[in-house]
């Protein structure tokens, strides 16, 4: 059989089921990583099962989300994550280590290799030939269990790549260019597999961002070859050893193939509010920019800030703009300092960020009401820069800059600049201190786990009941994100405190939702979400179905559910359903009193059309389901924690 690199490897640690495209398999779990804001609740729920150590090759907990720290509440978190990690044989990266993605690729990630991390932008490391899945915190909680993760066997998209990029064309425009293609609808289930001649010319970090920015189209992960690019990069984090070669038999078939000139490519941006918004960067050309912000896990590589050092060294920040630079790890950060880029950012104006997500998960550095965000980073939804009005663009590194040096978007080729020609160091400056490798088992017994008032055991949910009565507690319309249902920014620091974070469920489209819901629960009423298309897309945060669990919330009806989300609904025994129809949609009111009744009997049966009756509205809606019989079970018992805590 002629395999293609991600059959290899998923057939390599299939631990369940049968591989067959579209059919659930179980597959080994080498490496975990989570990030603080999705990390306390998954060591909680890791807590709950009992165990006495991790069972993967590398588990990392990152802290990397919430370093603000205004109040108590996030250094408290930190704590309890570094004593978690101390206890269960955890590597512990400290905040100001850098972006969990990006210390994950300089430091851990191999190729052959599976990835399962708490974070949607996990794929990252599939720039190193791995496969590397984002998912929920509970299904990572598992599998550092040694539990399998459940997927379904993906039908793969060859990326063919030809050509070379021509100068002030990077790798951001090459994923720019896919999302265009691809868009971030549609595929659920697929992974994009890069190949072709072109592949060779791109460093380890720029198939990173190509990885990185395919979480945006909705697929399961992307991965490259693992190659002499591969072994150079590893080799100069003093890694050579990790490598192996990896690449696709020849004659492998593919689901769908896509051809990508690299040498065709122009710049190009996301437009607001949604990275498949892609227009040429030229074409915006003249637009004033109020702010630019560089960083993020996308772009924030030791070559990205170097060519943006330079193309700005010995200019001055153009009046009116404000621009930041996060440098993606303190490896980065520190080698910039000693290759003299930092203080040419410095001079020119920047403010140096620490180096963590900061402006990306709109945390801090929101932009100004109505203003113009440049950003190199990987998601423009509405709000989530932290400001409702502002319109932000996403960009490459040598866009943005040339951006701050203008004063509004150029075409960087119309610059008169030469472009920088940054080569990649034959040596990264390694310096682990800043992460805590685990301590020998015989010492783990006395560390005491820590726990500042903010935090509190996860909530559970009841086993499902027989029948659903509830009300349709919101309606809402196409493409609502995870950062609509369950928003960052300024709540994020609530992530470890359920009652506390549920209050903001939906607060970006109806402030009373939290209210109503916690009502309506208190009454004994199941509460209902009806929703369009894409519903849950973007971030892997599983606080967007374990807070709306906590309200009492028992069945998503939606147009479509993204990948992650659904899994995370399941996970919290809240059933996805989809529309029969586009009619069923339009039909359903808010507010509507609607029943399901025998929900229970006909999920153990495994029907994939169940009944639902509108009693406002006097009509028969068909609902849709498909779940694998490990998923029911889930759902029966409530959910995965006590799914999991029952099967042991
Ligand atoms: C994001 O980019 O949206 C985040 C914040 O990294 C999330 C995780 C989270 O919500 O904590 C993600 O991408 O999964
Ligand atoms: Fe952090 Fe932004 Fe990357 Fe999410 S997308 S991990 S918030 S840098």
């Amino acid at each position: 059989m002629n395999f293609t690199l991600t059959e290899k490897i998923l057939r390599d640690h299939l631990v369940e089921g049968r591989y067959e495209p579209g059919r659930e398999i179980g597959i080994r779990i080498d490496q975990t990583l989570t990030q603080d804001a999705t990390g306390t609740m998954a060591y909680l729920q890791f807590e709950s099962m009992g165990l006495s150590k991790v069972e993967t090759e590398i588990s990392a907990s990152y802290v990397d989300h919430n370093t603000i720290q205004v109040g108590f509440e996030n250094a408290d978190d930190h704590r309890y994550l570094q004593t978690i990690a101390e206890k269960y044989g955890i590597h512990f990266s400290r905040p100001g280590n850098g972006i969990c993605h990006q210390v994950h690729l300089e430091r851990f990630g191999r190729p052959g290799k599976t990835l399962l991390g708490s974070d949607s932008h996990t794929p990252t490391c599939g720039g190193l030939g791995m496969i590397a899945i984002g998912a929920g915190g509970l299904d990572v909680a598992v599998a550092m269990g040694g539990g399998p993760y459940y997927l379904t066997a993906p039908r793969v998209i060859r990326v063919n790549l030809d050509g070379e990029l021509p100068d002030w064309v990077t790798a951001k425009d090459v994923i720019l260019k896919v999302l265009d293609e691809l868009t971030t609808k549609g595929n659920v289930g697929c992974v994009c597999e890069y190949a072709g001649e072109g592949v060779r010319s791109l460093t380890v970090p720029e198939r990173a961002t190509i990885t990185n920015m395919g979480a945006e189209t909705g697929v399961t992960t992307s991965i490259f070859p693992s190659d002499e690019e591969t072994r150079k990069f590893l080799a100069a984090e003093d890694r050579g050893g990790d490598w192996i070669p990896l690449e696709a038999d020849e004659g492998a078939e593919y689901h769908r193939e896509l051809e990508v000139d690299l040498s065709d490519l122009e710049p190009l941006m996301a437009a607001p509010h949604s990275p498949g918004n892609i227009v040429p960067v030229s074409s915006l050309a003249g637009t004033a920019v109020d702010q630019v912000m560089i960083g993020s896990c996308t772009n924030s590589s030791y070559v990205d800030l170097m060519t943006v050092a330079e193309m700005l060294k010995g200019r001055r920040l153009a009046s009116g703009v404000s621009l930041g630079v996060a440098p993606g790890s303190r490896q980065v950060l520190s080698m910039i300092a000693e290759d003299g880029g930092l203080s040419d950012l410095l001079d020119f104006g920047a403010r140096i960020l620490e180096s963590a997500c900061g402006f990306c998960i709109g945390n801090s550095i929101s932009p100004g009401t109505d203003s113009i965000s440049i950003r190199t980073s990987n998601r423009n939804f509405k709000g989530r820069s932290g400001t409702a009005s502002a319109n932000v663009y996403l960009a490459s590194p040598v866009v943005a800059a040339a951006a701050a040096i203008r004063g509004e978007i150029v075409d960087p080729r119309e610059l008169d600049l030469d472009f920088p020609r940054i080569k990649m160091p034959e040596r990264f400056k390694i310096d682990d201190s800043m992460t805590i490798p685990p301590i020998p088992p015989a010492e783990r017994e006395r560390v005491s786990i820590y726990r500042g008032p903010n935090i509190g055991a996860p909530p559970t949910n009841d086993p499902m009941p027989e029948g659903l009565r509830g009300r349709i507690a919101i309606k809402v319309e196409d493409y609502v994100t995870t950062d609509h249902i369950m928003p960052a920014g300024s709540r994020l620091k609530y992530r470890s405190n359920v009652p506390k974070y549920s209050e903001f469920v939906f607060e970006p489209l109806d402030q009373d939702f939290s209210k109503r819901a916690s009502d309506y629960r208190d009454r004994g009423i199941h509460n209902l979400i009806a929703a369009g298309l894409s519903y849950g897309q973007g971030s892997s945060r599983e606080h967007a179905a374990l807070c709306p669990m906590y309200l009492g919330v028992k069945a998503v009806m939606a147009k479509s559910i993204e990948r992650i989300h659904a899994a995370n609904l399941v996970n919290f025994g809240i059933v996805p359903f989809t529309f029969g129809s586009e009619s069923d949609y339009a039909s359903l009111k808010e507010d509507d009193e609607v029943e399901i009744p025998g929900i229970r009997e006909a999920i153990e049966r495994g029907d994939e059309v169940i009944e639902a009756f509108d009693r406002t509205a006097g009509l028969r809606v068909r609902l849709k389901t498909v779940l694998s019989a490990r998923q029911r079970e889930i759902l029966i018992a409530g959910g995965l924690l006590p799914y999991t805590v029952r099967k042991r």
